[in-house]
């Protein structure tokens, strides 16, 4: 592969071969009937199958792909295999793409035995993927905000791509793993990025007819105040009639351009962006706002519930950013438009390795939900670790929060932060790659078993074919995302990342900050006290039994215990470790487990869909990994030992004044990324 040519991720030619090498006829009518029926033709130009678009005899075809308004709706699909041939009957055009998808995931066992019907429809209705891509770069946060995979598929240096191939490569990926809505721009919308929504209304629907044929609807993060910065008008306030005028005839410029358009996507008083309180009203009244202009449409919004004070003062312990979003929503359940989604972040603070689920996602049982996940690695290791999600996202879906799973909760729909950019790649770290595969296929199917989703990406990406490799790969992903949480922050602490770039550990980076992320630590204990008892109360904001669990230190979960407790370095878990002896054994542990995986890596020869590019990427990531992991370890170990002066019962050395051990070879001693400098202040 050169470096021009880009990765075929999970959709490699020969995953086309058992259609494209047999006899298939599709039958029904519509435009993604026609991207079934072309997609099935060009696999058989490859490998010399037939493609047909009307029945021929009975028994003429291995594979028919059909609408039939009796298969059921639901946007999902029936699978069966008898007399020789496979048979996928839908009730929509999207159903019978996703069927079409899911007879290359079976690959020849599509073609195999004989099978009874099986039906698939998807949990989710709208399996949406945000892209935090500015228009043009900004001076902190680049061309992607918290992107690590290079520059946007989308936009570059202020303007839209004008090849656009790129994006139909990746809508392909996409609605293989069923994804079927995209925001196209940032959740923080700067001054460029508010004018997608007037005048560069083209730029939006110029990305809809690309990913249109693959059944992704366009969404844009619009501005709360684009009334005032791109409608000249002097106020954005919600009771205003001009304001409502303004967004209803935006509205209606946008569905004339883009008929399927699928909604906006609002961050309002929200770390800078303008929103309702700036006039005195409700979020309710800003979100309804917003749902009244495109309610005659169809399209709905997503509602960002990450609202919370930014500029507190760490000295005031009765402020918890853990309690904001529910404060701030809750009340208002029963008020919003039945368009309105209200997308809550999964945990209450912001996308951390281990969090407590949203309490808000039990709260509000009137209104519509969304939750919102972050496959871009922000806080997981920036696609330089290998941190598979999946686990972690499986594990929060089904979570029994108020008798029912998150998963069930989230009836608007599952939503994602892409990791995606103009890398070869896709992901930067190739490994990356089956997160966002991983998440789509969750969003379909929440009770999916995340390991056997990470074998369908092995497979798929790498081949059916090599034992070892498949072996290889399964072992050094499965863990990663617990082995990244061992030598990162303890405990459901969270946040000992360096400010702004949030890179790496910096324990004390947030302890005096205004971001409203401390752990408290001093000579005897660590955690924050969030019990109804003695501290901020939020455990209070969960159903029974939660509420319980989490207020009781005897039942609390040890992984979750300094998110919810302030507890002397000597508290016991129900592990039967001290906390302190807990920290010292998981960041030996996890940094061991990140140098196991380079072992493990340098087994694989190149070869085959190992190229020696994809080789030397994931070694250079692991190298990187590695390096890092040790440098979380010995600062952790280090912080903890001064500051409560108990000894590892091991011996260990916490507080090294010698180099450990020399940098691994195959690491790149100084991270090629200079990542200093970029605070959000
Ligand atoms: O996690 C934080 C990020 C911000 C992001 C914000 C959000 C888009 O650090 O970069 O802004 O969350 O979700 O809005």
């Amino acid at each position: 592969m050169s470096e021009t040519e880009v990765h075929h991720a999970w959709l490699p030619p020969v995953a086309w071969q058992p259609i494209g090498s047999r006899r298939t006829v599709v039958i029904g009518t519509g435009a993604l009937v026609d991207t079934v029926r072309n997609e099935v033709a060009q696999a058989c130009a490859r490998y010399g199958g037939k493609v047909r678009t009307a029945r021929a005899g009975a028994g003429e075809f291995d594979l028919v792909l059909r609408t039939d308004p009796e298969a059921g709706d639901g946007g999902g699909y029936e699978l069966s295999r008898a007399s020789g041939t496979t048979t996928v009957r839908a009730a929509t055009p999207a159903g019978l793409l996703y069927g079409l998808f899911h007879v290359v995931r079976l690959g020849a066992a599509a073609f195999g035995a004989d099978f009874p019907a099986r039906t698939e429809s998807p949990a989710a209705q709208r399996r949406m993927l945000d892209h935090w891509d500015n228009v043009a770069v900004h001076p902190v946060m680049g061309q992607v905000e918290r992107g690590y995979a290079g520059g946007s598929l989308f936009w570059r240096d202020g303007v839209l791509r004008d090849d656009l191939s790129r994006v139909h490569a990746y809508a392909r990926l996409l609605a293989a793993c069923g994804i079927n809505a995209v925001t196209v721009n940032n959740v923080n919308v700067h001054a460029a990025e508010a004018r997608l929504l007037t005048d560069r209304l083209a730029d939006v629907a110029a990305l809809a007819t690309v990913l249109r044929p693959y059944g992704i609807r366009v969404h844009l993060s619009v501005s709360f105040a684009a009334p005032t910065l791109v409608g000249g008008l002097p106020t954005a306030d919600p009771a205003d009639e001009g304001v409502r005028r303004w967004w209803r005839e935006a509205a209606g410029r946008v569905y004339a351009a883009i008929p399927d358009f699928g909604g906006f996507v609002v961050k309002a008083d929200s770390e800078g962006q303008p929103g309702p309180f700036g006039y005195g009203r409700s979020h309710a009244d800003g979100a309804n706002l917003l749902a009244a202009a495109l309610e005659p449409f169809g399209g709905v919004v997503h509602w960002r519930a990450f609202v919370y004070n930014h500029h507190q003062d760490w000295r005031d312990r009765s402020t918890d950013r853990a309690r904001a979003a529910y404060d701030h929503f809750v009340p208002l359940d029963g008020q919003f438009h039945a368009n309105v989604v209200l997308q809550v972040k999964y945990g209450p603070i912001d996308f951390q390795p281990r969090e407590p689920l949203s309490p808000v996602i039990a709260a509000m049982p009137a209104t519509s939900l969304a939750v919102e996940l972050q496959v871009t690695q922000e806080y997981t290791g920036q696609q330089r670790h290998v941190c598979y999600l999946a686990t972690q996202w499986s594990e929060l879906l089904r979570f029994p929060l108020a008798g029912r799973s998150v998963a069930e909760l989230a009836g608007g729909g599952l939503v994602a932060v892409s990791n995606v950019g103009d890398d070869p790649f896709w992901t930067g770290h190739p490994l990356a790659q089956a997160n966002l595969y991983a998440f789509g296929r969750l969003a379909w199917d929440p009770g999916a078993d995340p390991g056997a989703l990470l074998d369908e990406w092995i497979s798929l990406t790498f081949g059916p074919d090599d034992p070892d490799l498949r072996r290889t790969l399964h072992l050094m992903m499965d863990g990663s995302w617990r082995t990244y949480e061992r030598y990162t922050a303890p405990l459901g602490v969270g946040f000992m990342v360096r400010p702004g770039d949030h890179y790496g550990p910096a324990v004390d980076g947030y302890e005096y900050s205004r971001w409203g992320t401390y752990h408290f630590a001093d000579r005897d204990g660590v955690g924050v006290d969030r019990t109804r008892a003695s501290g901020t109360g939020f455990t209070g904001q969960y159903p029974a039994p939660w509420s319980d669990v989490y207020e009781s230190v005897w039942s609390c979960p040890d992984e979750l215990l300094l998110f919810f407790h302030h507890v002397p370095y000597g508290h016991v878990l129900h592990s039967g470790s001290t906390v302190i002896q807990h920290i010292y054994d998981t960041h030996f542990a996890g940094a061991e487990q990140a140098e196991e995986l380079v072992a493990r890596w340098r087994s694989v020869p190149v070869g085959g869909r190992v190229t020696a590019e994809l080789h030397a990427r994931v070694s250079e990531r692991l190298g990187e990994q590695v390096r890092s992991a040790r440098e979380w370890r010995d600062q952790i170990n280090a912080y903890f030992w001064r500051k409560s002066g108990v000894p590892d019962e091991h011996g260990r050395p916490l507080d090294a004044t010698a180099p450990r051990a020399a940098a691994f070879p195959v690491g790149v001693e100084d991270p090629a990324f200079d990542v200093d400098g970029r605070a959000t202040e």
